[in-house]
């Protein structure tokens, strides 16, 4: 018989966390306790608009119906073989997948995180097997200002001090340039490199994103100079931009695409890279693995949301939805606003300093019942569950309105 604790409040319940929780994150101080698509509600009941989703974990809303029971059929039926023996929910995963992205081949993980570390080990050994480079002498060109994880060799090509001091030694073996700069990606790559991967839209660093044509240059550098195009597409993709892949925006087809966040429908950990058939045929049995990757519950949920993004009704509504947000942000340049970017239901929000940090903001929002994040200094991130409507769209930007005014 578990205690009967009795309910504790939100203020309560963030003293309990203080002595017991590590310390890697100062979340803003609510405590949510349900939620339903758009709408999440603290301990005292209070409801808040999610603009966050999860980081774009939560594209199609907090549990959403298609997704749960997806997940509660599966729940009675069989969670977890681990990959020692076949389920019978992976091929369907697998196939449909490859199917959606365009691409021939799927290597199930959990986490962005190792979605991207395995690409990283699944382009290196392409290099070595298949391009004949040297052993141990491959080289990654990645972004300055990227964000993909949060691992030891992940951190180790990442141009943020804060996500690196203290985690030394690092892997070698990455190359870091300008975004957006093909003159100097072509002066990176050379005969060591396996791969350039990058965002196609950069999340952590704002919401940046590139120049038109850049995509397509960097696709057409890496067939010319033979390397690999890796997409990160964890924060980018499934929907975000108004396309299933942010790459789908310039017409461009990656070799490798890494998935995540959404792919599991803020239910379950479901993340994957997807690529053409040569690259993914360099793992052999042994190579690689994870007790989780391609778990039946993981394969259920994946599918359902794989199914989900097959109608394109997502990223319809991510691209008739971002034309309301794009004005809204438009029309708020010069009331507090000075700058932002925007491609479907995802914006990177520039905040007049002298109004506050991107924290402050975010806090004055969290008063009014919108939930934001900012990135860094007077950055906000907007980025709502693709169910949101109009109505609720234009509400929240009245609210930040409200509060870059001080009507607020
Ligand atoms: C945190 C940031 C966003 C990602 C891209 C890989 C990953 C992420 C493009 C790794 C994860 C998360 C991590 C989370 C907050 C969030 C985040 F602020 F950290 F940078 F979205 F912008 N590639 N991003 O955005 O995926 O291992 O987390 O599943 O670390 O606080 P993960």
């Amino acid at each position: 018989m578990t205690s009967v604790v009795p309910a504790r409040t939100s203020a309560e319940l963030i003293g309990a966390e203080e002595p017991v929780l590590a310390h890697n994150y100062h979340p803003l101080p609510v405590v949510v306790s349900r939620a339903e698509g758009a709408w999440v509600e603290d301990v005292e009941g209070r409801r808040y608009l999610d603009m966050l989703a999860g980081y774009s974990a939560l594209n199609f809303g907090h549990r959403h119906p298609a997704l749960v029971e997806a997940a509660h059929r599966q729940l009675d039926r069989l969670t977890l073989t681990s990959r020692a023996f076949h389920n019978d929910r992976l091929a369907e995963f697998a196939e449909r997948l490859a199917a959606l992205t365009g691409l021939d081949m799927v290597l199930p993980m959990n986490t962005g995180a190792e979605a991207v570390e395995s690409g990283v080990k699944v382009a290196r050994k392409w290099a070595y097997d298949v391009k004949g480079v040297p052993a141990d002498r491959a080289t990654i060109v990645v972004a300055a200002d990227n964000f993909h994880g949060r691992t030891t060799t992940i951190v180790s090509f990442s141009t943020d001090e804060v996500a690196r001091a203290g985690f030394g030694p690092f892997t070698p073996g990455f190359r870091v340039v300008p975004y957006n700069d093909l003159a100097a990606l072509e002066e990176a790559v050379d005969e060591t490199t396996a791969a350039v991967l990058i965002e196609p839209i950069q999340g952590e660093a704002g919401v940046i994103v590139p120049d038109d044509g850049y995509l397509a240059g960097v696709r057409e550098l890496t067939r010319r100079k033979g390397c690999l195009f890796v997409a990160d597409e964890i924060q980018s993709g499934l929907g975000r931009t108004g396309r299933t892949l942010a790459v789908e925006h310039e017409s461009v087809v990656p070799d490798v695409v890494l998935l995540g966040k959404a792919l599991g429908g803020g239910i379950v950990p479901v993340s994957a890279v997807v690529a053409r058939r040569e690259v993914l045929q360099v793992l052999h049995p042994g190579e690689h693995g994870s007790t989780f990757g391609g778990n039946p519950l993981a394969a259920a949920v994946g599918t359902a949301v794989v199914e989900l993004l097959e109608t394109g009704e997502f990223q319809r509504r991510a691209t008739e939805l971002g034309e309301v947000l794009r004005e809204g942000l438009e029309s708020l340049e010069g009331k507090g606003v000075v700058g932002f970017r925007s491609r479907g239901l995802w914006a990177g929000v520039d905040v007049d300093p002298a109004i506050g940090t991107g924290r402050e903001v975010s806090e004055r929002l969290m008063r009014e019942g919108i939930l934001v994040k900012d990135t860094h200094g007077s950055t906000i991130r907007l980025a709502p569950p693709l169910t949101i409507t109009a109505e609720e769209l234009q509400g929240a930007l009245r609210t930040l309105e409200k509060v870059l005014t001080g009507a607020a």
